[in-house]
């Protein structure tokens, strides 16, 4: 899929290890302190489609495939996929190139999309740095294709950022010669190689500050398909020059401002409202960007507070502003694991795949609001989403052309938040129109002057969206 048509989609990221088993038990024990392999597989993730697609998902993101390092480290196993020893062959504890193939067909056949994790940055070793073992890596073989030993020592020093190596002497991450032509063009074969024999639609790429900008344009050329790259860092004047030469980044960006925005009450909306303003004019697309909430290298937002109203108002900002969301596993299901290794429970464990919790429906909900907008208009999704209102306490957003914006209003009062009326004159809505409030199924009808009054009460988020644009889509009943 190309940029264009990823922009619509919604992507379910998966731990492939710790999503669904082929047995499909949800008693298989799988403690994350031991960083192990739990089980996890393609063939899991194939009888639970229907769980994922039921939540509105139009396509799933899953963890690198090929071969990494086999050893018990000082970290434990790559269960995660990130540590490569060889990136022509699959890892099999996730199952065969027939299963991967099996995957990508049973997406394709429902219309959803495969997006496929890759690293370029590093290959991995189990022991300390002098004595890695370069002869057992395929295709680079040699010492000559590393960038020669040095520790990422200095995050404000750019080239130390890009030559030196992540890891430790646990597992050092043995840092690719990116720079050279061979691997530069070796790279790009493999991409090409890959997305054909496994029919992968997009990528996310990991570790993209780590190497050389020059490096992505003509990788995600080869490629040919979309590209979401990690740049992790928070600084849009740092993160969004990457998009330049990728389709997308991950907004790292407004990560860090939502999260602190909801995860208690007075939480700065200031900072998430400067951010959305700052991302427009930094980032060459923001509706191309990755939004998320929650990922494996981060704690769970729950981890940060239990309140169900400030959870569901973060959970919100993901899938209805700019950008193409990304919800993690796990998060229909309220985990609340901390950091890595805690943020990758095994969901078997938690609740059987419950269709009927709290946060899946939640979700559900959002991404059909958002599904409906796309369908109704797809220039929703080009449309930049901007701040209407806002306040201490509330922010009001609209994203969609007159007649089908979707108008987001977000709290961070908490569950034991007031019951007020909040008015709001800039939403677009014309005189005396009815709007539903799709979390509540409750028609609003605007003054004559076009304002909303929004029923605020316990810190729930509000979404509103024309009655007539809700006609024959199944939402509430309409
Ligand atoms: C293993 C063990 C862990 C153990 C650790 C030391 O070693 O499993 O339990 O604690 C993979 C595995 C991990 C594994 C690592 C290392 O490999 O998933 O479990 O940890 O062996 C990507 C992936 C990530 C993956 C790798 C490596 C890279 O998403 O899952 O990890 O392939 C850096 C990298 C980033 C990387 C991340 C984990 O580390 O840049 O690509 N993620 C600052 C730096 C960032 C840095 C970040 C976290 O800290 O600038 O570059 O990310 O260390 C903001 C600033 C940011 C700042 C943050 C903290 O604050 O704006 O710049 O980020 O305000
Ligand atoms: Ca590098």
């Amino acid at each position: 899929g190309t940029a264009a048509n990823w922009r619509g989609r919604s992507i379910y990221q998966i731990v492939t290890d710790r999503f669904a088993r082929t047995d499909g038990s949800t008693t298989y024990s799988c403690d994350v302190t031991d960083r192990a392999y739990c089980g996890g597989s393609y063939q899991g993730i194939i009888n639970m489609l229907d769980y994922i697609q039921g939540m509105g998902f139009t396509a799933i993101w899953i963890s690198p495939i090929v071969e990494n390092i086999p050893e018990d480290t000082g970290y434990g196993y790559a269960y995660h996929g990130y540590w490569m020893k060889n990136i022509f062959a699959l890892n099999t504890n996730f199952g065969t190139a027939a299963d991967l193939i099996a995957l990508a067909t049973e997406l394709h056949n429902r219309g959803m999309y495969l997006m496929v994790d890759i690293v370029v940055n590093h290959f991995a070793f189990s022991g300390n740095h002098a004595d890695v073992n370069y002869s057992e890596y395929f295709p680079y073989s040699s010492q000559d294709y590393f960038h020669s030993f040095c520790w990422i020592s200095d995050y404000s020093n750019q080239s130390n950022v890009e030559v030196c190596w992540l890891g430790d002497d646990t597992v050092p991450l043995v840092d690719v010669n990116t720079q050279l032509d061979t691997v530069k063009s070796e790279y790009q074969s493999w991409v090409q190689q890959l997305i054909a024999n496994y029919s992968i639609d997009g990528l996310r790429i990991d570790t993209v500050k780590h190497v050389q900008m020059d490096f992505w344009a003509p990788f995600q050329e080869a490629a040919g398909v979309y590209a979401v790259g990690e740049v992790f860092d928070g600084d849009p004047s740092y993160t969004c020059p990457y998009q330049e030469n990728l389709d997308g980044v991950l907004n790292y960006p407004v990560y860090f401002p939502v999260v602190s925005a909801f995860k208690s009450v007075g939480g700065s909306i200031s900072s998430l409202v400067s951010m959305i303003d700052t991302l427009k004019s930094e980032c060459t697309d923001t509706t191309l960007l990755g939004s998320f909430l929650e990922n494996q290298d981060n704690p769970r937002f729950p981890s940060y507070t239990s309140d169900e109203s400030l959870i569901k108002n973060a959970i919100a900002y993901t899938i209805l502003s700019d950008g193409i969301p990304i919800i993690y596993y796990g998060q229909e299901q309220g985990l609340n694991g901390g950091n890595d290794p805690y943020n990758r429970e095994a969901l078997w464990l938690t609740g059987g795949y419950s269709t009927t919790s709290t946060f899946y429906k939640y979700i559900a909900s959002l991404n059909q609001i958002r599904n409906q907008a796309i369908y109704k208009d797809d220039t929703y999704l080009t449309y930049q989403n901007w701040v209407i209102y806002s306040d201490s306490t509330t922010i009001a957003m609209r994203k969609g052309f007159t007649g089908n914006q979707v108008i987001t209003v977000l709290s961070n009062l908490g569950s034991s938040g007031s019951s007020y009326t909040l008015t709001l004159s800039n939403t677009g809505y014309t005189a005396s129109s009815v709007v539903y409030e799709v979390l509540t199924c409750t028609a609003v009808t605007t003054d004559s002057a076009g304002n909303l009054a929004v029923p605020m009460s316990s810190g729930l988020p509000r979404v509103f969206y024309p009655k007539s644009q809700l006609v024959g889509s199944g939402i509430c009943s309409l």
